[in-house]
């Protein structure tokens, strides 16, 4: 009889064991997805280069691939965001305009304004 209980014990002590690594498991599990929520979301966030003063800032700009790149122009007069490659071409944008593009490429993209060929930025993808 005492045999059984200590038994019965051990078991017991074992389940609990078995028990308190799946929550564990379960909250690293848990804690993993909001890790990766939270990462996809500040990755999903906009990123803006602002056109001000007939300069683009920030002038150059590291993005991971897949990242929407949006150009606001801040300036009174208007201005173009040109790749050099023609990869992208915006149209002329007018005060608080915006044009975007979505890099899915890796590599350097040196862009310029059509209008002030010394505006000129870089988005390097990557
Ligand atoms: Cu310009």
């Amino acid at each position: 009889m005492m045999m059984l209980t200590k038994r019965l014990r051990v078991a017991a002590a074992r389940l609990t064991a078995g028990r308190a690594l799946l929550v564990a498991m379960t909250l690293g599990t848990l804690t993993g997805s909001l890790i990766a929520l939270g990462s996809s979301l500040a990755d999903d966030a906009p990123k803006s280069i602002v056109i001000d003063n007939f300069t683009f800032s920030p002038a150059e700009f590291k993005v991971p691939v897949g990242t929407t790149v949006t150009w606001v122009n801040h300036d009174d007069i208007p201005h173009t965001v040109v790749e050099t490659d023609k990869k992208f071409r915006s149209k002329a944008l007018d005060t608080d305009d915006s044009f975007s593009y979505t890099f899915t490429t890796a590599g350097t993209y040196d862009y310029f304004c059509s209008l002030h060929s010394k505006m000129v930025g870089k988005i390097v993808v990557n």
